[in-house]
């Protein structure tokens, strides 16, 4: 019988179902260390594509803003059919910021695959991810990837990840992990490093030997709880997870265990479960299998759909609070309105409410004293990955200086502190160590190898804000930089802000060359030649600490046309292009990035000399 043919109606257990062996793994890692390029050849092994389908590269990457940035924003499930079993691969993404979110993905799988490069090594979020499967009771397959790298050093590298096993107080079984190595781009697998393979049975046959197909609990109390969320615009959220027990089916009556405690009722609408890179619609689905159930509008994540008659619902999850806030403004600059479609306070309201209906760890606040919103998150990728995406669908937004966000814990004023982790040529290690004392870090552990220095670091998530653009600056661009959130600690006292004033426009018009090329003497430049400025708006950093306003619009008086050397071409330093990120980290207080579809400026919050004066900066 075809999978999911047997109608199910009422909430009685379906008579005729056919049970099919059901494995739901993550791929779980650090940043870049190959979860979507395997999960791209395990699809392609696992039969996923047609003959006639297309394939591209990273496919699990498919929205725009991920394929740009090379980076996994969002989880994404898709499955493949193997041998008699169907596998559900969820592939998660790597950056800190997006750890809650990986966690919670922990919940509705059997087992991780553990990418570790085979370079690299294990690093921060390698930890994270894998203390919190570990605490769930998995036991994870380590996958060492790369290992085609020049300077690959896997066996070093599964010394490491067994040492981090037993730091992280893995069980006896969970330590007697297994290992597989892989080169991901080639799809290939391998038990050993001089094994011959070109493909990536090894992987598929460990993946079997290790994991059970997951148990028939199809009698038991139905169970779903929600580990992410989905929004379509006709039937609205979508809760995805995992039937723990029971079969959950179309048209069914069922209770909500609700966050508060509370049993709601409702009614699926709605089931779809994943097949290759699809959602296919079903009728039901049997337990054990990932699914996306629609029909209840205001369901959120760690909640648990229960059957009528007897619900069981699963311990809520944790939703982490959010670290770090920014003020979404409506654009109010002399250039508002010309380059977005969507400028207004309503637009914007309307736009973050959206974003609220999946963004988990997402808090949205109106503002009082002015129009717009407190938006707060997880940290600095997570609110720009959404001003990045609201700026493609046309919205224009001014965001003021990221803050952190402080908490009293027992009358104590609390702080968030990351830990850093840092590789660099040894030569500029004493540049980087005090920098990072000056930001209140704490040095942990400082080793040195093969000319390179490595340090860990406990730093206050303040201290790191702008920390980025200097370390680069101060490494040459050799230097590798990871931070993630630790925890609360108590608040370290005042770090120094940026050390440069800014150079302002106190005209409107155009930039003209002449201008710049004096400028350009007094600071680093922003713009360069024939970009249109307003009055407040930054246009570089000043060498020195003092703001200064200029105006880069002056023209070369054409009076005295035969004057010596009149001529002598005007040759610009090519200005620095500010990423998002970088603005938001180089912002003052006074002052804000301007987002527009087409263009991030930089502005005082003041426009005219005369408004700053009488508003002076603390
Ligand atoms: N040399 C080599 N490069 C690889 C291998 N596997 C992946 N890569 C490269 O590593 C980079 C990162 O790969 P991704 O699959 O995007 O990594 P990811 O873990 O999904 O990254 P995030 O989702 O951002 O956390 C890409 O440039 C890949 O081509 C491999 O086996 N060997
Ligand atoms: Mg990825």
């Amino acid at each position: 019988m075809a999978r999911g043919a047997a109608a199910v109606t009422g909430v009685n257990p379906p008579l005729y179902f056919y049970m099919q062996k059901i494995i739901n793994i993550a791929i779980i890692a650090h940043v870049d260390h190959g979860k979507t390029t395997l999960t791209d050849h395990l699809l392609r092994q696992g039969g996923a594509f047609g003959e006639r389908d297309e394939i591209t590269e990273l496919v699990m990457d498919s929205e725009d803003l991920e394929r740009e940035r090379g980076i996994t924003i969002f989880s994404k499930n898709c499955s493949i059919h193997y041998q008699d079993y169907k596998i559900n691969i969820v592939d998660t993404p790597g950056h800190a910021d997006f750890g809650s979110e990986v966690e919670r993905v922990l919940k509705m799988v059997d087992s991780v695959l553990l990418l570790v490069d085979a370079k690299e090594g294990p690093m921060p979020q390698t930890k994270f991810v894998l203390s919190k499967s570990l605490k769930l009771g998995l036991r994870p397959i380590v996958v060492i990837n790369k290992i085609d790298l020049a300077g690959q050093r896997a066996h070093k590298v599964i010394d490491m990840i067994f040492d981090l096993f037993v730091k992280l107080e893995a069980t006896d079984s969970q330590l007697d992990f297994p290992v597989v190595y892989c080169i991901s781009r080639e799809g290939i697998a391998k038990y050993n490093m001089e094994d011959k393979s070109t493909d990536l049975k090894p992987l598929f046959e460990t993946i079997f030997k290790q994991v059970p197909p997951y148990p028939d609990k199809s009698a038991g109390p139905l169970q779903l709880q929600v580990a992410n969320l989905k929004y379509d615009d006709y039937v609205g959220r979508i809760a995805i997870g995992r039937v723990t027990s029971g079969t959950l089916s179309k048209n069914l009556n069922i209770v909500v265990s609700r966050r508060d405690g509370r049993l709601e009722p409702g009614k699926i609408i709605k089931l779809s479960v994943f097949e290759g890179l699809k959602q296919v619609e079903v009728e039901s689905a049997q337990c054990g299998d990932l699914v996306a159930a629609a029909g209840i509008p205001d369901i959120t994540i760690g909640e648990t759909i229960c059957s009528v008659d007897d619900p069981h619902p699963l311990p809520l999850l944790e939703i982490d609070e959010p670290t770090l806030t920014m003020g979404f403004l409506v654009n109010d600059s002399p250039f508002a309105g010309k380059e977005g479609k969507f400028v207004t306070n309503r637009h914007l309201r309307e736009r973050l409410e959206r974003e609220l209906q999946t963004n988990v760890g997402l808090k949205v606040e109106p503002l009082s004293g002015a129009e717009g919103f407190k938006v707060s998150g997880r940290g600095e990728l997570h609110l720009s990955i959404l001003l990045e995406q609201m700026r493609r669908e046309g919205y224009e937004v001014q965001v003021s200086q990221p803050k952190v966000i402080l908490k009293t814990i027992h009358g104590e004023k609390m702080e968030p502190v990351e830990q850093a982790i840092i590789s660099v040529p040894d030569e500029f290690a004493g540049a980087v160590i005090e920098s990072l004392g000056e930001r209140r870090g704490l040095m942990e552990e400082m080793t040195t190898k093969h000319g390179t220095t490595t340090l860990i670091y406990s730093v206050p998530t303040r201290g790191l804000l702008g920390f980025r653009a200097e370390f680069i600056m101060a490494t040459r661009g050799e230097g590798i930089l990871h931070h993630s959130f630790a925890r609360y600690e108590r608040f370290k006292g005042e770090i120094s802000k940026r050390q440069n004033g800014v150079l302002i426009s106190g005209n409107n018009g155009q930039t003209a060359s002449y201008a710049l090329n004096n400028l350009q003497e007094r600071g680093s430049l922003f713009v360069g030649p024939g970009v249109k400025v307003y009055e407040g708006m930054i246009v570089g950093e000043n060498a020195r600490s003092k703001d200064m306003t200029v105006n880069p619009t002056k023209e070369k008086k054409q009076t005295n046309i035969r004057a010596a050397g009149a001529d002598e071409a005007i040759r610009l330093t090519p200005p620095i292009k500010l990423t998002l990120e970088q603005a938001l980290e180089f912002i003052d207080e006074d002052e804000l990035v301007e987002v527009t579809p087409k263009n991030i400026r930089l502005r005082k919050i003041h426009l005219t000399a005369l408004q700053r004066e009488r508003n002076p900066r603390e």
